[in-house]
């Protein structure tokens, strides 16, 4: 049963696919059995990941990229993840204005989400974004966030490329070993490479990379571009394809998409049992017990994990709602839930 929304964004309706996102946003039933129909009819994009540190150029980069697909014929999505940090307030409007050109090519649509800490919700909007897109048939999605913390590494397993952007003068050399964003790059952009500075980064990101073992059949390369300028970026945009194909060709086109699968459902099984226990904590006094014992040392936090989980996997499902993700216990943000018959607490 195709309704009306649903039919409207498989012809690639903007105006529609605005609309379904922003109920999604507001967690409308309506909104989610769309999306469920559109879920069966996505899988066709090649989704793109860029990660790095904030101002290293990404959204400079998705805007060239966006060009380059547009004069080759094809259409884009992308989404501009933000994570509202100290780090990089402010960067949603950054990346709007970074690609403001697109806006009124209706090949291209654009949506900026602010995850406003909660990584659970970060990750939910992120992926039902993508399928909507997906859906709408855009041949490229070119998915944006920031590297810091872990949402950075994340993008690995929501897309089936992805880029790692760097840029001189931010220390990314020591800060991207740290976050573990050298695992997880199929290529490496240096990006500004107008500046001086960035044959150092090259270098040592060069260093950093030696010895790195292909993975399906993909060495990653380091690209260097001065995206401000237009400069690389066409060798970029081949390389991307060239990874596609390289994916295709090895067989590991699947298994990516199959990773992609993997990580939305682990995100949204994770955020339910997340919301079940909080849930569970506020219903019931045993939450305060364990606490209590905790810190009164009468036991440890493994032995009581252990026996709250046991507990608790003996219950019910988790609700469908994943409204109260990120709600601490007892927070007074998180009116509690109606107690049902007949269950206690944990
Ligand atoms: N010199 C130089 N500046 C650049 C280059 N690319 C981007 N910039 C500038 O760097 C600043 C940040 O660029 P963005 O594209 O917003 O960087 P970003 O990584 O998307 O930033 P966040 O989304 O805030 O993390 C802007 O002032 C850009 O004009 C480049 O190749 N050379
Ligand atoms: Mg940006």
């Amino acid at each position: 049963m195709n309704s009306l929304i649903v039919r409207r964004i498989l012809r690639g309706d903007v105006g529609a696919a605005a609309r379904l996102m922003r109920d999604l946003d507001d967690e409308l039933p309506s909104a989610r059995s769309a999306l469920k129909e559109l879920y069966a009819r996505a899988g066709r994009a090649h989704v793109v990941g860029i990660t790095g540190s904030p101002g290293a150029g990404k959204s400079t980069l998705a805007d060239k990229l966006v060009e380059a697909a547009r004069k080759g014929g094809k259409s884009v999505g992308v989404v501009a993840v933000d994570p509202t940090s100290p780090f990089s307030g402010g960067a949603v409007l950054g990346d709007r204005i970074r690609m403001q050109r697109h806006t009124a090519d209706p090949g291209v649509f654009i949506r900026s989400l602010a995850a406003r800490g909660s990584l659970g919700g970060l990750s939910r909007s992120v992926f039902d974004t993508v399928t909507v897109l997906d859906a709408m048939g855009k041949d490229l999605i070119i998915l944006e966030t920031a590297g810091v913390g872990q949402d950075g590494v994340k993008v690995a397993g929501a897309a089936h490329t992805v880029l790692v952007v760097l840029s001189p003068g931010q220390g990314d050399d020591i800060q991207a070993l740290k976050a573990g964003i050298l695992e997880i790059g199929d290529i490496y952009v240096v990006n500004k490479c107008d500046r001086k500075d960035s044959e150092q980064l090259t270098r040592s990101l060069g260093l950093a990379l030696e010895g790195t073992s292909p993975r399906d059949g993909w060495t990653p390369p380091i690209i260097k571009t001065a995206a401000v300028l237009g400069r690389g970026t066409r060798e970029l945009v081949d390389v991307i394809n060239e990874h596609r194909s390289t994916l295709v060709r090895a067989g590991a086109w699947e298994r990516r998409s199959l990773n992609m699968a993997r990580t939305a459902f682990m995100e949204l099984l994770e955020t339910g049992l997340r919301g079940f226990i909080n849930e569970e904590c506020e219903r019931g006094k045993d939450c305060r017990k364990i606490f209590g014992d905790l810190a009164a040392r009468k036991t440890d936090p493994y032995s009581a994990a252990k026996t709250t989980l046991r507990k608790l996997l003996s219950k019910s499902p988790p609700p469908p709602s994943f409204k109260k993700r990120g709600c601490p216990p007892f927070s007074k943000a998180c009116p509690p839930v109606p107690r049902r018959r007949g269950r206690r607490g944990i």
